[in-house]
C-alpha cells in the first residue's frame, strides 16, 4: 500500500491531482483545509487530501506503456531472427522452404499435378510468379521430336505388357502410310495369337507386308532387306523387352538401324515407370512415347519422366481409337497439360 498527501486549491483540484498521479483506483483516506504559503504566512486557502493505492493496482505511468511496447517489439525481433535462423538450418532437410510465399500457389499446383517436389522447386526458381512464366520454363525443358527421325527407317516399340505397343504400331503405320511411306510391319510377338492376328489385319488394311519373326537371330537379314523399301514398324512382346534389347545389341554389332521408342503408360505411377525404364539397357533407347493420356488424371509425370529419361518425345496417344488417337504435341500443349489445363 502506498500512501501520499496531495494539496490542491480546492477539494476537486486535489482529487484531480490524486487521479493523475495514482490512477482511478486510489482511495481517499482523509482530507482537510490548510493554509499554504512560504512559512505558512501568506495564509492562502488550500485542501490537503491523503490518498492511498494498492501497489499492484497502480496504473502504470505514461512512459511505462511505451517501454512495455518496446520490450514486446524487441522480443518479436528476437523471435523473428530465431525463425530465420531455424529456416536456414532446415533448408537442406525441408527443401520446400526454398519456395517463397509469392510462389507457394504455383508450387502447390505443380505438386497436385504430380510434378516431383524437387523438380517443382527448381522450376519455380527459374520462373517468375505467373503461370505463363512457369509454363514457359516447362516448355523449354521438353524436347519434342515427332516422327521425322523414324520416317525413313521406322520404329521398334518397347515397353511393359499392355502399355499400347501393338495399338501404337497400327496408329503410326496409318500416319506414315498417309505420308505415302511404304511401311513394313514386323512382329516379334509371335507367341501371342491375338497380337499376330491384329498385325495381319493391319497389314491387310494398309496393304503392307508383315513378317512374323520367331527367332531374334532371324531379324538382321529381314531388317537389312526390308529397310531399303521403307520404314519398319516392329512390334515386340512386353514380357521380355530387356532381353530383346540385349539380343539386338549383340546381334547388330555395328548398330541397329531402326529407332527404338520406349512407350510409357501415362496412367502408371512414376515409380513403376522408372522401374520399367531402369530394368533395360536405356543407352539404346532413342525416344519415348506416352500412351493413354486419356486415362491419366494428372500429367506431372510427363514432366518427371521426360527429365529423368532425358529422351525426346516422339508422340502421345490419347485413346484406343485407330488411327486417330495419336498426336505429336507441341511443347505449349504439354506445358499446359502438366500445369493442369490448357
Ligand atoms: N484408353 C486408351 N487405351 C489404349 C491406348 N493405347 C492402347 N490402348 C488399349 O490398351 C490395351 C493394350 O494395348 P496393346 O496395344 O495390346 O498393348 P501392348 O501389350 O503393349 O501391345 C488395348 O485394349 C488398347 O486398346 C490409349 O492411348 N488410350
Ligand atoms: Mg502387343
Amino acid at each position: 500500500m502506498k500512501i501520499k498527501k496531495f494539496v490542491g486549491k480546492s477539494f476537486k483540484d486535489a482529487l484531480d491531482i490524486v487521479k493523475k498521479e495514482l490512477g482511478p483506483d486510489a482511495i481517499i483516506l482523509s482530507s482537510k483545509s490548510i493554509k499554504t504559503g512560504p512559512f505558512g504566512i501568506l495564509n492562502k486557502d488550500a485542501v490537503e487530501v491523503t490518498a492511498a493505492i494498492d501497489e499492484e493496482d497502480a496504473a502504470p505511468p505514461a512512459g511505462a506503456a511505451s517501454s512495455g511496447m518496446e520490450d514486446l517489439l524487441k522480443e518479436i525481433r528476437g523471435l523473428r531472427d530465431e525463425v530465420c535462423f531455424l529456416k536456414e538450418t532446415l533448408r537442406p532437410i525441408v527443401p520446400t522452404l526454398r519456395v517463397g510465399k509469392d510462389k507457394k500457389g504455383l508450387f502447390n499446383l505443380l505438386v497436385r499435378q504430380g510434378v516431383d517436389t524437387q523438380f517443382a522447386i527448381i522450376l519455380l526458381e527459374r520462373s517468375q510468379e505467373s503461370l505463363d512464366s512457369l509454363r514457359g520454363v516447362i516448355r523449354k525443358d521438353l524436347k519434342i521430336q515427332g516422327l521425322v527421325p523414324a520416317e525413313e527407317r521406322g520404329f521398334l516399340f518397347l515397353g511393359p505388357p499392355g502399355v499400347g505397343k501393338t495399338t501404337t504400331v497400327s496408329k503410326v503405320a496409318h500416319m506414315l502410310s498417309a505420308k505415302k511411306k511404304s511401311v513394313n510391319l514386323i512382329s516379334l510377338d509371335a507367341g501371342r495369337i491375338g497380337s499376330v492376328a491384329y498385325m495381319k489385319e493391319l497389314s491387310k488394311q494398309l496393304r503392307c507386308p508383315l513378317r512374323v519373326v520367331k527367332k531374334i537371330s532371324d531379324l538382321p537379314k529381314i531388317v537389312y532387306k526390308e529397310i531399303q523399301k521403307g520404314p519398319l514398324l516392329i512390334d515386340t512382346p512386353g514380357y521380355d523387352y530387356t532381353g530383346i534389347l540385349d539380343d539386338i545389341k549383340d546381334i547388330f554389332a555395328s548398330g541397329f538401324p531402326v529407332k527404338k521408342c520406349f512407350l510409357i503408360d501415362s496412367s502408371m505411377s512414376v515409380q513403376s515407370v522408372i522401374k520399367a525404364w531402369q530394368s533395360c539397357n536405356v543407352d539404346m533407347i532413342d525416344s519415348i512415347g506416352f500412351t493413354k493420356l486419356d486415362m491419366a488424371t494428372q500429367y506431372g509425370s510427363i514432366y518427371n519422366i521426360s527429365l529423368m529419361t532425358s529422351r525426346p518425345l516422339s508422340f502421345v496417344t490419347t485413346g484406343p481409337g485407330v488411327p486417330d488417337d495419336i498426336r505429336i504435341p507441341t511443347s505449349e500443349f504439354l506445358a499446359g497439360l502438366i500445369t493442369g489445363g490448357i
